[in-house]
């Protein structure tokens, strides 16, 4: 509690947003209701061996019926907003369908929800849940796929348009391409790096495509996407691996920034990738390049690269850095990584403003005797990571809100339920919402209360209103 005392809201704007964040497959459940069909993580969690313990997406924190207690908790932790996702598998049911009503009314009944509790509704369009008749198509590999993209941003942009003014196109492009199809760790579960790059294309053309159509429904919207950026090191002096950590951060970061901010991809690694090139139509460019109203920027760890023949298409490999903390997940935490990084994106890029749209931690949360989820670490984490926003204030850049990740444990993709990143513990047998000491902490710290105050009983009520 001592690393809290040097942090206080009060050290930062009184309008900056402080929300959680979540995603609709990881928390709704509900796969077989209200219309909802298919998507690409219900067949992929049916394929033996993806998922590390089994489960799937159709419970989860059934937080589709369970969203009123969600909302609840979020603003009785003093939080002023909220980042979703929409499901397109709720809205179209096939190709070229109408609209599924049951699925508009869902997302408006939430969105209701948020802004009489006081929360700013902050949608993301597409956090990874494909219908699976589009992959059938040929998924994010189809250049149809960011026609249909747009349509699905159309439909949702007029429907909520007049609550919702904050909209994500999508959630970290890289995690598309990279995991879902080069990896193949995430659905589809394809690994074709030349197969990747492509999708990379679409998705962020398809970015492209949907914003002016959003911008067009509501006049006053904020339109941006979120990427996952990483501060990125060289493992050593030598030129080749100050090399090759510069290619890795090419492919890593500035092949979504670069085309974003109007300069195309990057030469360096367009050249490296050689026959790995993505197909590029006339007006691709231009179309991704339409300017951005924020840049979301999700946090998790840095990297270290060495130069290595052969072991990538780029001939780069990541660096196992010893003797740093890590999370249980083994992600290296980096505080003093993220005020660097978001010095360079300003300086590099220039946001009008950025958004930390997600940042968080996966520790082996325990109910203990007293029925309590002491997860000091995470709140620790979350400490450091705020000191570290606040620090990259201090140095100039245009950090207007962050967004912790997650409000409730959930799906956590390939590692099924059995990671856990939330601020609120989740009984997946009973759906019982435990706040854990982390959201205690978040509560204390938003509404100005002596954070060090360990007086205040970790179970003071969360819940009620
Ligand atoms: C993000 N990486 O995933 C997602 O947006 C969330 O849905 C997810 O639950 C959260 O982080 C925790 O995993 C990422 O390897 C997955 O660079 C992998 C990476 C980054 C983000």
């Amino acid at each position: 509690a001592a690393l809290g005392l040097q942090l206080r809201r009060t050290d930062f704007n009184s309008d900056f947003l402080w929300g959680t964040a979540t995603s609709a497959y990881q928390i709704e459940g509900a796969a077989a209701e209200g219309g909802r069909v298919a998507s690409i993580w219900d067949s992929f969690c049916e394929q033996p061996g993806t998922i590390r313990d089994g489960s799937n997406g159709s419970m989860a924190c059934d937080h589709y019926h369970h969203w009123p207690e969600d909302l609840d908790i979020a603003q009785n932790l003093g939080s002023n907003a909220y980042r979703f996702s929409i499901s397109w598998p709720r809205i179209f049911s096939s190709p070229g369908s109408a609209p599924n009503p049951e699925g508009l009314a869902f997302y408006s009944r939430l969105v209701d929800g948020m802004l009489e509790r006081g929360l700013q509704p902050w949608a993301t369009l597409y956090h990874w849940d494909l219908p699976q008749y589009l992959q059938d198509q040929g998924g994010w590999l189809q250049r149809d796929t960011a026609h249909a993209f747009v349509e699905f941003a159309d439909v949702m942009s007029k429907h909520l348009g007049d609550r919702v003014k904050h909209w994500i196109t999508h959630n970290e492009p890289w995690c598309t391409a990279m995991l879902g199809h080069a990896d193949g760790i995430h659905a589809p579960g394809i690994k074709d790096f030349k197969t990747a790059i492509q999708v990379c294309h679409h998705v962020l053309l398809s970015h492209g495509l949907a914003t002016p159509v959003i911008r067009a429904n509501v006049p006053d919207a904020r339109v941006g996407l979120a990427l996952n950026l990483h501060p990125i090191s060289a493992a050593s002096d030598k030129p080749e691996d100050f090399a090759a950590a510069r290619l890795h951060d090419g492919l890593r970061n500035r092949w979504y920034l670069d085309p974003l901010y109007g300069r195309g991809y990057p030469q360096d690694v367009w050249q490296a990738l050689g026959a790995y090139a993505p197909t590029v139509q006339d007006g691709d460019m231009q179309a991704m390049a339409v300017s951005t109203d924020f840049l979301g920027v999700n946090f998790y760890f840095p990297e270290i690269i060495e130069h290595a023949p052969g072991a990538s298409p780029l001939n780069t490999r990541l660096v196992e850095a010893v003797g740093v903390e890590r999370t249980a997940f083994g992600w290296e935490i980096a505080p003093e990584g993220m005020t660097s990084l978001l010095k360079r994106i300003q300086d590099d890029y220039q946001p009008h403003a950025m958004y930390i749209t997600e940042n968080g931690a996966t520790y082996d949360d325990h109910i203990d005797a007293n029925g309590e989820v002491r997860d000091e670490l995470r709140r620790d984490y979350l400490i450091r990571h705020l000191l570290a926003v606040r620090e990259a204030i201090r140095l100039g850049c245009q950090v207007k809100g962050y967004f912790l990740w997650s409000l409730l444990d959930n799906f956590e993709w390939a590692e099924g339920c059995s990671r856990r990143f939330g601020i609120v513990y989740v009984d997946f047998a009973t759906q019982e919402r435990i706040p854990k000491l982390s959201a205690y902490w978040y509560r204390d710290f938003l509404s100005q209360a002596d954070i060090s105050a360990e007086s205040r009983s970790l179970t003071t009520p969360l819940r009620a209103s």
